[in-house]
């Protein structure tokens, strides 16, 4: 082929991407008041939830290191706002708000942070082992990458059984780089599997910046080329998010095969534990400003009139202050649990 016709190919193939990329970056969407309070509600309970956990920490009573989504609510609450109960969620060691997201017990969570024995991994996982399969929320895992095919095998026999359930899976910007990652766009694209990949950006792996990482930011020029359709919320608009997964369920339903988002947002504290940590120097306070001052807690609840906004804020502080105190008024598993539900040969 002369050097002239490639070029003009090559052209036409970025300008396609760059049409696709433009329409891929959504503006943000409408809910009724009904669906506002309900996103609202879920948001408000992840943060406060988390905000409890972050209080209690330095108490010692919580038994596991916690790895927080406080300022990153929106991406777990956007996506499992479009799903159904039985629809599943497979989620990473910072887990607390998908878990909580898809209706996953927060006594049970609380619980499990204890130690405790009511805890949904009976008090031997802890924060980073979050399971609750009565509202199909597949366990979560500290190993980086190994829940997206643990999701799409789940996707796979959903598929099988013909149950025309989606699999949402979460997973961060530093999963990316695991080559499993590109193994389950390919497989998912290939088998049409009910899968939402969703890319949580928080722009870090532990302290490591994404632009240190990755030669281009554009991942979603990246999946379309495995023949799946994306989305890219670059602000972290829970509404924008869940227009999207409303799509993306709509068309894995249909048989239609994976959808892919990617939610840009924010990291507000370390990467595990409670604390700031915008003194340690590998990021600054102001880049954080921004993220703080478009804080979707806040804005989404501010699109409430403000007496039904009150009433939901006392409900989650007392669902919350209820998980506390089950946690604390739970037993500690009997020796003999070591031996249950564990693998040995
Ligand atoms: C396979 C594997 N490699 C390395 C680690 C160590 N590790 C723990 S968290 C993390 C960063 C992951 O970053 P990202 O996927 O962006 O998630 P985030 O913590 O930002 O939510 C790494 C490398 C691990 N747990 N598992
Ligand atoms: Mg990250």
């Amino acid at each position: 082929m002369p050097a002239n016709v490639r070029r003009n190919q090559r052209i036409a193939t970025v300008q396609t991407i760059g049409r696709l990329w433009r329409e891929n970056v959504t503006q943000g969407h409408q809910l009724d008041l009904t669906g506002l309070a309900r996103v609202y509600r879920m948001l408000r309970l992840i943060r406060r939830a988390e905000e409890r956990v972050a209080d209690i920490y330095p108490s010692d009573k919580i038994k596991s290191p916690v790895h927080l989504s406080i300022g990153q609510e929106s991406a777990a609450v956007g996506v499992c706002d479009a799903l159904n109960p039985e629809d599943i969620v497979s989620g990473t060691y910072r887990g607390h708000a998908t878990y909580i997201a898809k209706g996953g017990d927060l006594n049970a969570m609380f619980a499990e942070l204890y130690g405790k024995v009511t805890g949904c991994a009976k008090g031997k996982g802890g924060s980073m082992h979050l399971i609750d399969m009565a509202h199909n929320v597949l366990g979560t895992s500290a190993v980086v990458g190994t829940t997206i095919p643990m999701g799409l095998g789940v996707a796979l026999a959903a598929k099988r059984r013909n149950q025309k359930k989606v699999v949402a899976v979460f997973f961060g910007d530093g999963a990316t780089e695991e080559g499993v990652f590109y193994e389950s766009l390919n497989f998912a694209a290939l088998h049409k599997l009910p899968v939402i990949f969703v890319l949580e950006n928080n722009g870090y792996a532990i302290h490591e910046p994404q632009v240190k990482r990755w030669a281009t930011d554009r991942m979603c020029e990246r999946v379309e080329t495995y023949g799946i359709p994306t989305t890219l919320v670059a602000d972290g608009d829970v509404l924008a998010i869940r227009d999207a997964s409303v799509k993306y369920a709509d068309r894995a339903r249909r048989g239609d095969g994976p959808g892919f988002i990617e939610a840009r947002i924010y990291r507000w504290r370390e990467h595990v534990g409670p604390g700031l940590d915008f003194d340690q120097g590998y990021r600054s306070e102001k880049e954080f400003e921004p993220w703080a001052a478009r804080d979707d807690v806040e804005r989404i609840g501010r699109m409430l009139p403000s007496d039904i906004r009150a009433k939901l804020d006392r409900e989650v502080e007392a669902d919350v202050e209820a998980a506390v105190d089950f946690a604390e008024t739970s037993a500690f598993p009997q020796l003999e649990e070591l031996y249950h539900n564990v693998l040995a040969r």
